[in-house]
């Protein structure tokens, strides 16, 4: 499976291309709309989001809401559409780079004097188009009971540390919650610290932690380095805007801890066949999965734009001068956590994919039923 999206933050549309999705599976686009909303949701979130509802068109691939196999089509209209492909809009350049955002990187690689050209496809905007993927995605793996979900694990330095029993608190918990936050007292302290940043003009950053249940162990390869899963996930997860570390399972946390204490230990019984009482790999041992629950955490950097600019240099003038302002977010871990979801969603089914084979997902299943008799 193969996906591309395309679209400018202020274009008309975002949209992907899937290609090689199964054939067979149904899809429904209220599930896309519904993790689209929850993209754009959380509490720190900038005006943009008042302006957006965003709504997927799906205009290829299926027929009476079942996959066809073929090449599925998806677009989302940017309601805040002022940058025209054949026609010419009046946006004045932005010339003053703000730090940590594309803009001056993009203008060495690309060359011209205007950031936008740089910001309106670096913006994570974009994300709109992966959530989408994800969610069909998501629909798929409905099929195997495999469930994703996500939690802020902290923002700025207020962190919570409660440790969810299972996937099913992780999303009990973050329903309609405006920070996805699992502790209620720490959730409030979160809120006082985003309406502070916001207050001096600031913005703020975090971790959000990513659980997928029910993957079948032997998923993912030790063979090659980009058939890890963790490789994979890693990946994916750097790959989301302002996300400067993945760990998996303990993670860094691994590395202090002796083996004799850190390693999961190995267990059988008839009921559960073989299981490890912790899970300290995250779901993950030699590139593959383990049976237990996948556990990833990102760290994502607090949002490029500041409304209290920092410094920067004109483009033209070569002058020091404050940084450019634009419409922005506070921060936006949650949403961060929902597009990581996607992101994995999209690797577990490539992963499912490449293991079990089939171009239906009647062929898939088949093959997947057999493997799963043979684990015990
Ligand atoms: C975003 C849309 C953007 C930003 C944000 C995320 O809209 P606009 O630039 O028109 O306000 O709100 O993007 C960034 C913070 C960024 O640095 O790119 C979205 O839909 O998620």
């Amino acid at each position: 499976m193969r996906i591309l999206t395309a679209g400018e933050s202020h274009g008309e549309f975002e949209s992907a291309i899937i290609e090689g999705f199964p054939c067979g599976v149904t899809i429904d686009e209220n599930p896309i709309n519904h993790e689209l909303s929850r993209r754009q949701a959380g509490y720190g979130r900038g005006k943009r989001m008042a302006i957006e509802s965003d709504h997927v068109k799906i205009v290829s691939g299926l027929r009476n809401k079942i996959t066809l196999g073929s090449p599925i089509t998806l677009l989302v209209r940017n309601s805040d559409h002022k940058i025209f492909t054949q026609g010419k809009d009046d946006l004045p350049a932005i010339t003053l780079p703000r730090p940590a955002h594309a803009d001056l990187a993009g203008i060495f690689k690309y060359g011209g004097k205007d950031c936008r050209n740089i910001l309106e496809r670096a913006s994570a905007r974009e994300t709109v188009a992966r959530v989408a993927c994800g969610s069909l995605c998501k629909q798929f793996l409905n099929n195997f009971d495999i469930k994703i979900a996500s939690f802020v694990r902290s923002l700025g330095k207020v962190e919570c540390k409660k440790n969810p029993e299972n996937i099913e608190e992780i999303t009990a918990k973050t329903k309609n919650s405006q920070t996805g936050c699992l502790d209620d007292v720490k959730a409030r302290e979160m809120i006082r610290l985003i309406d502070g940043a916001a207050k001096k003009g600031d913005s703020l950053g975090g971790i959000a932690e990513i659980w997928i249940d029910g993957v079948v162990p032997g998923v993912g390869s030790f063979m090659q380095y980009d058939k890890r899963f963790d490789a994979q996930f890693a990946a994916a997860l750097m790959g989301i805007p302002a996300v400067k570390g993945v760990e998996v399972g303990l993670g860094f946390e691994y590395a202090r801890m002796p083996g004799s204490t850190s390693h999961d230990e190995i267990f059988y019984n008839s009921a559960k066949g073989f299981y490890h009482k912790t899970n300290h790999s995250g779901g993950i041992e030699g590139g593959m999965s383990n049976g237990e629950a996948i556990v990833l955490r990102m760290a994502v950097k607090p949002i490029a734009t500041l409304l209290e600019p920092l410094n920067s240099v004109d483009i033209n003038s070569k002058k020091s001068a404050k940084a450019a302002v634009v419409r922005s977010d506070t921060c936006a871990v949650l949403a961060a956590g929902v597009i990581a979801e996607s992101m994995a969603a999209i690797v577990v089914t490539q992963a499912i994919l490449e293991k079990f084979g089939g171009d239906s997902l009647k062929e898939i299943s088949a093959n997947y039923k057999n493997y799963v008799k043979g684990l015990r």
